[in-house]
């Protein structure tokens, strides 16, 4: 057993889990001073001594994130159907999860044509153009640790699994930069302090690849045509700025915090980077719980993005370094650590099998 490895796969997992279940209460939330006092009390309470409250419940990320784990797990030659048939079954299980809007569309069409073409719904969505939300990006994570060695395979398998409901070019390529992200945190030593600029470099070079300019948005500029190049080169200059104490306003300008793809990847991934370091008006003692806190006062889609930035700095940092504290107070804590110990020996399994 690698026991690094196997512990920040159960970090990253853990990572998403809580950041959901601990951002799902203030989603859509604009976040005021006040707002952020609340916010810190509410951190400071649940990470203090234990006591008993109603245990905070996971949305449809993890709903979803678990399925992908299962069907690796279950079916190790990654198995595309069985997410679209899990996603919709967990849908129908339990649909009270705050799902979004129109993928509720794609879930009844995958039901009603029985799975014919586990593509074509999604291909319908928005008039052909495909949502470009961030539902395939928040439940990308089993996938970057099960191919952590395998950086086409995973290129490949997450492209394919965004598209059982996510067809947009921004959905796309939004979940292909969060898997990106996990993977790179993933082969990092936790114990090394992360360099800021080159981690970023390392993500724009492999965006070069996969985002490129196509014929028909030749009239359009570059930045537009590279979007995601573009806004984590904003997320590089908001990083290594002089000032250390941007507003949030600016942050959230700059790099969104809202329901698209492309309005918060980047957003999570600069929550992970940015609390490496202190952050003013955040009091957390560790870079783990920093990273979650951080996103979370940033406002908007709070669980998608604490559960995106979550599921990277636990990658990076590994089991230890999350507190348990946090991680007692969210449902399905005791199964995630079990899904991730599978997925961890399918993964090793397969290696061997190379
Ligand atoms: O992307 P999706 O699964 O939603 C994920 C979000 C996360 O924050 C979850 O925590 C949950 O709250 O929802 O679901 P979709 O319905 O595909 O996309 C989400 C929303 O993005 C849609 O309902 C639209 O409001 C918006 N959207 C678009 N709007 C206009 N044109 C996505 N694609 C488009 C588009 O092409
Ligand atoms: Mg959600
Ligand atoms: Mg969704
Ligand atoms: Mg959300």
């Amino acid at each position: 057993d690698n026991i690094l490895l196997k512990s920040k796969f159960r970090g990253c997992l853990l990572g998403a889990l809580l950041g959901d279940c601990l951002g799902a209460p203030f989603e859509g939330e604009a976040m005021t001073s006040g707002g952020k006092l609340v916010l810190q009390k509410y951190f400071d309470k649940l990470d203090g001594p234990y006591f008993r409250a109603p245990v905070k419940k996971y949305t449809d990320d993890t709903a979803m994130t678990k399925s992908v784990a299962k069907c690796l797990i279950d079916k190790p030659a990654v198995d595309f159907k069985c997410m679209a048939r899990l996603f919709v079954k967990e849908y129908f299980a339990d649909p009270r999860r705050g799902y979004g809007q129109n993928v509720v569309d794609v879930f009844n069409k995958l039901r009603g044509s029985k799975f014919e073409d586990i593509y074509k719904p999604a291909q319908e969505q928005f008039g052909g153009m495909g949502s470009y939300g961030n539902g395939g990006a928040m439940r990308v994570a089993p996938l970057a640790l099960y191919f952590h060695n395998n950086y086409k395979g995973m290129i490949e398998a997450v492209t394919h699994a965004t598209k059982i409901t996510h067809t947009n070019k921004l959905g796309v390529n939004g979940a292909l930069l969060q898997a990106i992200a996990i993977q790179q945190s993933l082969l990092m030593d936790p114990v090394d302090k992360i360099d800021v600029e080159h981690f970023t470099n390392q993500l724009i070079d492999k965006m070069k690849d996969i985002e490129t300019v196509e014929e028909d948005d030749e009239d359009i500029n570059i930045e537009d045509q590279l979007p995601y190049q573009t806004k984590l080169k904003a997320m590089q200059e908001l990083l290594t700025a002089e000032e250390s104490d941007l507003s949030d306003t600016y942050v959230i300008t700059n790099l969104g915090n809202n329901i698209s793809a492309l309005g918060s990847v980047p957003t999570a991934i600069y929550c992970f980077l940015k609390a490496q370091s202190e952050i003013p008006g955040i009091k957390a003692d560790n870079t783990f719980r920093r990273t979650i806190q951080y996103a979370i006062s940033l406002g908007g889609d709070t669980d998608t993005i604490a559960s995106m930035a979550g599921s990277i700095a636990g990658a990076f940092l590994g089991e230890e370094y999350i507190n348990e504290s946090l991680i007692k107070h969210c449902e399905f804590q005791k199964e995630m650590i079990e899904v991730a110990d599978n997925l961890y020996a399918v993964a090793e399994d397969t290696k061997e099998a190379l």
